[in-house]
């Protein structure tokens, strides 16, 4: 019998949907009486990290429950595995190592008996010598000229993580090299994009790890065209373009000297790589030094995650509790808020690192899950979303639980009174308030108002939420912040018994575009599926 075939029959699952049943009916609001200390009793520090996680659906009890089956799932045992270099992606036979990525201080890690620090460090410093030179102006492009663009060229992993990161951390920028990242197939994309650049100041990272993913290559293409019908000569390449890369022989193929590769290995998966070289264009716009900061603070992280115990550890924390609004009270999404504009693109990329890593049915051994999986991710920075979609998180019929993530000081303060950042906090604290504790029909009717309209003004209330309060936005924090979420999806794909690290059901759909691409092109009659085939008849008639 499998491990998993357990789960739904195991003590464990059965006492927690006990607990499920038996607390269902208690609200917040009534957790909140009981224990006048719940606040700070449901809360951990971490190095910047303030989690407080009390207004969530859960008990003394219910934590320890969790934990139990944490236990039972053997967490601890598969973090050491990760950590040491297993092939825990059974699915690829490969390890996962991207929290060597960060391991800057410590002792070797091997892979097949091959210790894996020595190449880490040698990237990380032909990358900062890179971007050292680029910055300082002294790479040069094929005219003489300094670097003023950079464009990225990647998709998925290696674009979402780059993007987000350059994003939230444009406060350290340099703010005359000017970043640009282009991921889209759809041409519109590239076209924007370079329709205002001057190639002879312009320098194109292609992030791929494969160096042959469709979407990467045709734009890479696009781009190298732009630059020599600008430029009319071959060597211009060698100066405006590198690669990161696995992929040796794709990247000469293209032209790109191989001194101007970067190399990274096939135990970094692409929605955990940017600690790795894809993250040059990360340390193109913030400078090495930073990104040596960004680094030491996913280490403080990955180090809390491997020695805390699992009732102390926060990224075990947040896992459990993920599990317990998503397979024990029917939670099916949960909303990513960060009230921190920097961090506008934080939602999009944990959509992909948890969505790609938990979004599977099977488990290891290949059979049928009989439970939930991973949620669907979402999410918008507030105050914006207030004015949108919080309606229904209040009011709507769904179970929403939310993290709210901000911080206590802000990067910027326009008029100089602090008053926007005050203002900023003041609606995420009264968010999770408002969403906790609701309003009832007799406060409601505090004010005078109409009797009809009282139910549409009353909130329910007692909709969880976790709030993370960081110091400031820093590289250091948001390292701590990312590698946060990263474990909590590490620790859920092992309660679940998934295999967090692949992305098959990515594949079909490649395969058939493919396929499609090649008729559509040749003028082929699509045959197959009346809707497929009514769809390309139209779209062929409209050309
Ligand atoms: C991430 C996925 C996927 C990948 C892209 C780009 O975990 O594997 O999003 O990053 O498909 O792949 P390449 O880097 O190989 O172009």
């Amino acid at each position: 019998m499998s491990k998993n075939e357990g789960l739904v029959e195991s003590t464990e699952w059965q006492r927690l949907t006990g607990q499920a049943m038996q607390t269902k009916d208690t609200h917040l609001r009534q957790l909140f009486e009981a224990d006048s200390k719940r606040g700070e009793k449901f809360s951990l520090k971490v190095g910047d990290i303030y989690l407080d996680y009390s207004k969530n659906h859960l008990n003394d009890d219910t934590l320890s429950l969790l934990l139990e089956l944490a236990e039972k799932r053997r967490v601890s045992e598969q973090r050491g595995a990760m950590f040491t270099g297993e092939k825990i992606n059974t699915t690829e036979n490969r390890a996962v190592l991207h929290t060597a990525l960060r391991d800057l201080s410590s002792g070797p890690v091997f892979v097949d008996d091959e210790d894996v620090m020595s190449g880490i460090k040698e990237v990380l410093d032909h990358m900062s010598d890179f971007a050292h030179s680029v910055r300082d102006g002294q790479w040069l492009g094929h005219t003489g000229m300094p670097i003023k663009n950079i464009v990225n060229i990647g998709i998925g992993g290696s674009d979402l993580g780059p993007v987000m990161v350059t994003e939230a951390l444009h406060f350290y920028a340099k703010r005359d090299l000017h970043m640009h990242f282009v991921s889209n197939i759809d041409g519109t994309h590239i076209e924007e994009t370079l329709r205002d650049l001057d190639p002879t100041e312009t320098l194109f990272i292609i992030a791929s790890k494969t160096f042959t993913t469709d979407e990467t290559m045709t734009n890479a293409k696009t781009a190298r065209g732009w630059v020599l019908h600008q430029l009319k000569d071959e060597s211009a390449i060698a100066k405006h373009f590198v690669a990161v890369s696995t992929n040796e022989s794709e990247v000469k193929k293209f032209g790109i000297n191989p001194d101007n590769m970067f190399a990274f290995w096939d135990w970094v998966g692409g929605r955990y790589s940017l600690t790795s070289a894809i993250g040059l264009s990360i340390m193109l716009s913030i400078g090495p030094k930073h990104f040596r900061e960004l680094l030491g603070g996913f280490e403080k992280m990955d180090t809390h995650f491997k020695t805390a115990p699992l009732s102390r550890n926060m990224p075990v924390l947040l896992a459990l509790i993920g599990i317990w609004n998503t397979n024990f009270l029917g939670a099916e999404n949960e909303a990513i808020l960060p009230y921190e504009q920097y961090l506008h693109r934080f939602p999009a990329y944990l959509q992909q690192a948890n969505m790609e890593s938990n979004g599977k049915s099977v488990t290891k051994q290949g059979e049928r899950v009989d439970y939930t999986t991973g949620p669907i991710i979402w999410g918008e920075p507030g105050t914006n979303g207030q004015h949108a979609f919080y309606q229904l998180i209040h009011q709507g019929t769904r179970l929403v639980p939310c993290d709210f993530i901000g911080f206590a000081q802000s990067l910027n303060d326009p008029d100089g009174t602090g008053a926007h950042h005050r203002k900023l906090i003041a609606n995420m604290f009264a968010q999770s308030k408002a969403l906790a504790f609701g309003k009832t029909a007799d406060e409601v009717r505090v004010t005078d108002i109409p009797e009809e309209l009282v139910q549409h003004k009353v909130f329910e209330g007692n909709r969880p939420s976790n709030t993370l309060l960081l110091t400031k936005l820093t590289p250091d924090t948001l390292g701590q912040l990312i590698a946060l979420y990263e474990h909590k999806i590490f620790v859920q794909g092992v309660i679940w018994d998934i295999d967090s690290f692949d992305q098959w059901g990515v594949e079909l759909g490649k395969v058939l575009a493919k396929d499609l691409y090649e008729k559509i092109s040749s003028g082929e009659k699509v045959t197959g599926d009346s809707s497929t085939t009514s769809l390309a008849q139209e779209w062929q008639r409209l050309q």
